[in-house]
């Protein structure tokens, strides 16, 4: 055994992000922001979900690069890599044996129904990877393979929780067993689904072309100002309630990015905002966003020039995650009834 066990408190709960790009502010707001401040009441997993990653082309030299940027970035934000485990999911070979096995649980009537596989193969859904396709039998393994507890995600994940629970059930219901929980998904604060800045119906995501749609933690405090700077807006004074902010993506978007940021609720930022310009408003979140920001940058800056301290802090996390994982897979092996190896 190698490491401390992990406290035991109101749950376990397991979350990842992909390293496909650069972590921006929707990843910190809808995931990082919730995740340092749920670490006190949970046993906590944190992944940076590589096998997920390459359901789309990656670049290795680039994945490599980017792996390493997403740990240092879960540090950064304030992730304790001691007290919670901080891993890479392709480090612990259980996660792509029970996907497997979760392959044979989930029905295919479940998996066409997932509107992230739809979103992201898009039209040309023949030359999608059948990755993309399985990806929510190995986000349930994800989570079932430590017996997960509680999911934090962004709203957009939260169909994959709901085919979690159906896997955890069908495979409890099949083998007459009572082995997974069902996990729940935890959604928080008023930052659970940030929008580009160019258009406020559309998520802010790491394959967003243009630039200037995403704030990057890696942003320079200049970057950062001149991207709030420029921000689609609309043409009102912001409005004295949020019932005002009806059919105001942007405004609303600019405004939740404020509440997340500042720890408040949406009634709490509109009561202080209303009846200013963008122009005012905007000074304000490009202060706040700096000064959230700048600190983690800077951070994450000093992390990714020591890339064998990155690797130290990952090794103990994935040594601890093995150690709970293996027990649980031969848990789960001895239900379906493969003959134990001698
Ligand atoms: N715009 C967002 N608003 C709120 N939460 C978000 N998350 C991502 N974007 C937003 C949350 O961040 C966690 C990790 O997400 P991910 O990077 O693994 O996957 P994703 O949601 O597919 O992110 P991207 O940026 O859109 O990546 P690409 O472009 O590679 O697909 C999750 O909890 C997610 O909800």
């Amino acid at each position: 055994m190698s490491g401390s066990t992990p406290r035991s408190t109101k749950g376990r709960i397991f979350s990842g992000i992909k390293p496909t790009g650069d972590l921006h502010l929707g990843n910190y707001i809808g995931a990082l922001r919730n995740w340092v401040a749920m670490q006190k009441d949970y046993d906590c997993m944190f992944c940076v979900v590589d096998l997920h990653a390459i359901t789309v082309w990656q670049d290795p030299k680039e994945l490599l690069r980017a792996t390493r940027e997403v740990a240092a970035g879960m540090v950064a934000s304030g992730i304790d890599p001691v007290e919670n485990i901080l891993f890479v999911q392709s480090h612990v070979a259980q996660h792509a044996e029970l996907a497997w096995l979760f392959n044979c649980v989930a029905r295919l009537g479940w998996l066409n129904r997932m509107t992230q596989f739809k979103d992201k193969a898009g039209k040309d859904r023949e030359k999608a990877s059948a990755g993309l396709y399985v990806y929510p039998a190995l986000m349930a393994a994800d989570i079932l393979l430590y017996k997960g507890t509680h999911v934090p995600v962004g709203e957009d994940q939260k169909q994959h929780v709901e085919l979690t629970r159906d896997i955890a059930q069908k495979f409890n219901n099949d083998f007459g067993v009572t082995l997974f929980p069902l996990p729940e998904p935890v959604i928080q604060g008023p930052g659970t689904r940030i929008m580009s800045l160019r258009d406020g119906t559309r998520k802010m995501s790491k394959s967003e072309p243009s630039e200037f749609a995403c704030i990057y933690m890696t942003d320079t405090a200049e970057a950062i100002r001149d991207k709030i700077k420029r921000a689609t807006t609309d043409p009102n004074l912001l409005p004295d309630s949020v019932a005002g902010l009806e059919g105001r993506a942007e405004a609303t978007n600019l405004l939740s990015i404020y509440a997340a940021l500042t720890d408040r609720t949406l009634e709490e930022v509109v009561a202080e905002t209303k009846g200013q310009q963008f122009s005012q408003f905007k000074a304000t979140l490009a202060d706040t966003a700096v000064a959230v920001l700048g600190p983690i940058n800077a951070e994450m800056k000093r992390l990714m020039a020591d890339p064998a301290e990155i690797d130290r802090i990952l090794k103990r996390g994935a040594d601890k995650a093995c150690d709970l994982a293996v027990p649980i897979l031969k848990e789960i092996y001895d239900a379906v009834g493969f003959l134990p190896r001698t």
